[in-house]
């Protein structure tokens, strides 16, 4: 097999760097591990910023999020029993954030993709990347090879594609957390907006997928087992974390979900070696306070996509070039943030008294500062690309 671009990863950031690439007349063919029906029922981000809704309808993928998503003016913060006050993005930068599943953005992305015929190979085991610092590099998997110009490594945390370039080429920069978020789904009516809170007894948030479909996490220990959680008492324990109104307010049911993530935030420098270029978690990881996971994956495609369709039309490599500065701008814009709002919302194990009192005049200076909540707002709807 052969063509411009081989995409290792068929996760969002593989199939919309596909849909994006297809659209300017540049080929590719995404290798991906896992089954399609894995990819597709995988359970994860749930808010868009302005600029991912722009790239998802410039991919042409954006139609139904358009018709079933919810937009609203930024999420909420609450703590000490009061009902704090809003991120209000909408106010401050004059745009809305829309609360739209992963789940469904990986459908409309594989649904895309059957349209225009794409190019996929899945359960491809053994992905090995080869020649990445020659013209002609070439992926390698049990029972196939695929030769290409460009490799576009968008496959996770735990792909192949940045452990193919040589540690001494790499620099890590790595912040792990004592903590992880348990979080369920349930086909139970959500709170009306998106809601972080932070009390004694660890951090909990209640967000949404659809009018009848909602989503909920709490902190827990990172060594506490799935089994030691049943509905029953995740959702006492997701109550007594929210102010009473709020608590009496959330209907419970049956999980259809439940999973434990740990937090971690990463960034690997550059986002390139030769002729591979990361994008999204294969480059880094943020812990999913602000968020910003999902947007940074479509951040890096647009400009990864933008760099390729530019060379392949006028034969430059400037933006080629400049493809890690230019994403990794963003990118630690947003570990940035979502490094301080995991700081401000979480219950750490180790806080001393001091670092628990800083942390609630924090919390009270962001509800009486107009500044300080405009800058807030800024960084949770993220920078303009
Ligand atoms: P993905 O989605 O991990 O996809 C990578 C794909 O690559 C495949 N793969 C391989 N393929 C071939 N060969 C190999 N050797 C391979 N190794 C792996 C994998 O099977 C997979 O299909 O990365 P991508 O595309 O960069 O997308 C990143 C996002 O998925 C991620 O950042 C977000 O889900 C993070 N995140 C959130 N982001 C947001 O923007 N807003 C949110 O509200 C939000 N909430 C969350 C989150 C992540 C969470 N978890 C579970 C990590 C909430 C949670 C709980
Ligand atoms: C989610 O809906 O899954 C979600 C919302 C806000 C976050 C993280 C995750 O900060």
């Amino acid at each position: 097999m052969k063509t411009q671009v081989a995409i290792i990863g068929a996760g969002p950031a593989g199939m919309l760097l596909s849909a994006l690439l297809d659209r300017a007349g540049v080929s590719s063919v995404v290798l991906e591990k896992k089954s399609r029906e894995y990819v597709a029922s995988r359970i994860r981000a749930g808010v868009l910023e302005p600029s991912t809704m722009d790239v998802l309808r410039a991919a042409g993928v954006g139609e139904r999020m358009d018709r079933e998503g919810h937009l609203h003016d930024g999420s909420r913060i609450v703590w000490a029993g009061r009902d704090g006050f809003l991120i209000d993005c909408a106010k401050h930068v004059g745009r809305q954030l829309m609360a739209y599943g992963q789940t469904n953005i990986q459908e409309d992305l594989f649904a895309d993709a059957d349209r225009r015929g794409a190019q996929m190979v899945f359960e491809a085991d053994d992905v090995a990347l080869h020649d990445l610092g020659s013209e002609h590099p070439f992926i390698a998997w049990k029972g196939g090879r695929i030769d290409c110009d460009f490799v576009a490594g968008c496959d996770g945390f735990h792909g192949a594609s940045r452990k193919a370039i040589p540690a001494a080429r790499l620099s890590e920069f790595e912040k792990v957390y004592p903590f992880g978020w348990l979080g369920i789904l349930s086909e139970t009516p959500p709170l009306p907006d998106i809601i972080y809170a932070n009390h004694p007894r660890g951090f909990a948030l209640a967000s949404q997928r659809s009018s009848r479909l909602s989503r909920y996490y709490i902190q827990v220990p990172l060594d506490t087992p799935l089994e030691s959680w049943p509905d029953a008492r995740f959702w006492d324990e997701l109550k007594a974390r929210f102010p009473r109104e709020l608590a009496e307010a959330i209907v419970t049911g049956p999980s259809i979900e439940k999973s434990i993530a740990p937090l971690r935030s990463y960034v690997a420098e550059p986002m390139r070696y030769g002729r591979l270029f990361l994008a999204g978690d294969a480059a880094h990881i943020v812990p999913p306070t602000g968020a910003k996971g999902l947007n940074l994956a479509v951040s890096d495609v647009y400009y990864l996509s933008r760099a390729l369709v530019d060379f392949y039309g006028s034969k430059s490599s400037e933006k080629l070039d400049g493809y890690s500065a230019t994403a990794l701008r963003r990118v630690w814009a947003s570990v940035r943030v979502s490094w301080y709002l995991t700081n401000l919302l979480h219950r750490f194990p180790d806080a001393s008294e001091f670092d628990q009192r800083a942390q609630e005049y924090e919390l009270e200076y962001l509800k009486e500062s107009f500044h300080a909540q405009a800058a807030l707002a800024e960084q949770y709807a993220g920078l303009p690309l």
